[in-house]
């Protein structure tokens, strides 16, 4: 197969966004679009947040706060720290300069214009030149399943700290939610998928479960990059989210999920080195790489590797 000339890169939050800033160094805006999943997003304080779009618009920036591993870099909590000392909601930490994202945001939404119109204008003032799309305009959030109840995601995952066992989740909004057309149109001559090494539950899921998606991509050559990593996450919650489903927390288990829920989604599956000696459990084309992206150059790394290994597929 040819190395794809056009890609769209599925992308969850900040693992995600690693390996999409790696291939936004090596394509351009004509061969690269993000679909970034809403189902995290929240109206909070008033404000409308769309955290893993702001994962990745910070990733693309190169203004992401790497201490905390989210956020924008540079922050203060003037704003925060004082709504906390008013007796006013403190648990989700928003800084000075990431609050003024959240008003500009929540203000052009409230004059009509549309998450993907206030993303693209938002992701313009920060310099960004690839389109950031969120999967759908329409509102998709994610419930958690978990022995405290159900939860928004959020509340699950910033206020309960992830703490609560996990027993499944679902999508509110999601049968009722339209494939934003931009993603459609990009689909349309776009030969080659990327799905980033995001959770596959709460961030791949809510994207590629949109009403007309897996139709529109049926045709086009689809890999996925491992997010768990030698029976650990890079990032955030899925191996502990995997063992209370009572699935293996291994590279191998996250491609028979895809394989299992999403038969012929994927057409290649890419895996850390350090899993090497699982290559032969995974029934699908599947290569293992550096995959744990330190540096900027280990991003670019990674990225080059998962378009060459396109050419290695032969369906
Ligand atoms: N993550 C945290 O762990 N704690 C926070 O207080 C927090 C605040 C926050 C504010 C804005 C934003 O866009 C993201 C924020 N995140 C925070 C990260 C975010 O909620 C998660 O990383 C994603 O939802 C998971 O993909």
């Amino acid at each position: 197969m040819p190395r794809p000339q056009k890609i769209l890169a599925i992308t969850g939050g900040v693992g995600g966004a690693k390996l999409a800033l790696g291939l936004s160094k090596i394509l351009n805006s004509e061969q690269l679009m993000f679909a970034v999943n809403v189902g995290d997003d929240f109206t909070h304080l008033g404000l409308h947040i769309s955290p893993d779009i702001d994962s990745l618009t910070y990733a693309l920036a190169e203004e992401n706060n790497q201490e905390l591993g989210w956020g924008r870099s540079g922050e203060t909590w003037q704003f925060i720290d004082t709504l906390g000392s008013l007796g006013g909601e403190d648990w989700f930490r928003l800084g000075d300069k990431d609050m003024a994202l959240h008003t500009r945001r929540s203000q052009l939404l409230g004059q009509g214009t549309s998450l993907t119109d206030a993303t693209a204008e938002l992701t313009r003032r920060m310099g960004i030149e690839h389109t950031v799309a969120p999967v759908s305009d329409d509102p998709i959030r994610t419930v958690v399943q978990s022995d405290r109840g159900e939860l928004a995601f959020q509340h699950y995952f910033v206020r309960e700290r992830c703490a609560p066992a996990v027993s499944g989740f679902y999508f509110d909004g999601m049968q009722n939610a339209t494939l934003n057309p931009v993603i459609t149109a990009w689909l349309a001559d776009c030969d080659g998928i990327i799905i980033c090494p995001s959770n596959p539950f709460v961030s791949v899921a809510p994207v590629i479960e949109v009403p007309g998606f897996l139709e529109a991509t049926a045709h086009i050559p689809t890999i996925a990059v491992s997010p768990i990593v030698a029976g650990a996450a890079i990032k955030g919650p899925a191996a502990k989210m995997m063992q209370e489903l009572n699935i293996p927390a291994t590279a191998v288990a996250v491609a028979e999920h895809y394989q299992y829920h999403y038969p012929g989604l994927l057409d290649g599956f890419v895996i850390d080195v350090s899993d090497g000696e699982s290559l032969d459990a995974i029934a699908l084309p599947s290569v293992a790489i550096q995959s744990v992206m330190k540096s900027l150059e280990d991003r670019i790394a990674l990225a080059e590797r998962c378009l060459a290994f396109f050419e290695e597929l032969t369906t």
